[in-house]
């Protein structure tokens, strides 16, 4: 078994002199402290900083791979979500990827193995796989799943119904009202930005193109009765993601940078910039934005 063993860098210490005695000439600045060297030191076996690549967890895909030439968009298709969606205490994963083979669920065993059951709960789908998420769309407790998909193949969304007679995910996808024009949806997450008790849908569409005023199908209200509402362009995000004429977006990621209690905000990895967005109420306001001149735009 192959160890990986990390490394850990001893920051630089700059020790503060005082110095000045009243009623004389202040005395020159102390030379600077000698660097002190960076090490590495190795961590020992057993060691809380250790990490194992684990050769007996079956996490093999392997299938024959035909597909001699991929698009940009095609390397795109991909990805994992981890949560634990049989709630029995450990985290599982749900891998997407390529049109070669179905997308594989791994159910986490509790023991350090997984046996892999994505055609048991009925996610075996085939299709350029993209941005899978898990959230508990209707708010009984329990996850449920969005699959995004590249070039043109349709996403999914799943309810979990692991509980119920079905003992299974169903593919719930043309009651919700998520219809998508976008070519990619790249990566998914939910948040409920509106604080309604119900988790929102957030897709990025990397490499759409758009005309200004057009809607770019990322921010998904969801009602609460199965159905989702697409408010991108009253919420203005369509608005920011218009502005260069092509959507860079991928990754979109929530956490509250400020502690004020009633504001949450967003940030959208974008390739030239990242945003951050605010969220208010119905309402999300572009706050700051870290980007290339537009001069200097792809
Ligand atoms: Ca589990
Ligand atoms: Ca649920
Ligand atoms: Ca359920
Ligand atoms: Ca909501």
């Amino acid at each position: 078994m192959k160890v990986f063993r990390g490394l850990v860098w001893l920051p630089a210490l700059v020790v503060g002199c005082g110095g000045g005695g009243s009623g004389s000439a202040p005395p020159p600045p102390p030379p600077p402290p000698p660097p002190v060297p960076v090490t590495s030191t190795p961590v020992a076996e057993g060691d809380a900083l250790l990490f194992e690549r684990d050769t007996a967890t079956p996490f093999s895909r392997s299938f024959g791979n035909v597909v001699t030439q991929m698009s940009d968009s095609e390397l795109l298709s991909g990805g994992v979500a981890a949560a634990d969606v049989d709630a029995d205490g450990d985290v599982d994963f749900y891998v997407v990827g390529g049109n070669q083979a179905p997308n594989h669920f791994y159910r986490n065993r509790g023991d350090g193995t997984f046996e892999e059951v994505g055609s048991e709960l009925g996610l075996d789908i085939i299709h350029w796989g993209s941005g899978p998420a898990f959230g508990d769309i209707d708010g009984d407790g329990d996850l449920d799943l969005f699959v995004g998909a590249v070039v043109g193949d349709p996403h999914h969304v799943f309810e979990n119904r692991l509980d119920e007679s079905e003992a299974q995910f169903v593919d719930i996808t043309e009651t919700t009202g998520i219809r998508l024009t976008s070519m990619n949806t790249v990566s998914a997450t939910f948040f409920d930005y509106d604080r309604d008790g119900f988790v929102d849908l957030f897709l990025t569409h990397w490499s759409n193109h758009y005309d200004a005023g057009a809607d770019t199908e990322t921010v998904w209200r969801n009602n609460g009765n199965g159905t989702f509402t697409n408010t991108s362009i009253e919420t203005g995000i369509a608005a920011a993601l218009v502005e260069q004429n092509t959507d860079w977006t991928f990754t979109p990621n929530f956490s509250d940078i400020d502690d004020r209690l009633s504001f949450v905000e967003a940030a959208l990895g974008i390739v030239e910039r990242t945003q951050v967005v605010e969220g208010l109420s119905n309402d999300l306001v572009v706050l700051a934005e870290d980007r290339l001149p537009s001069g200097d735009r792809p």
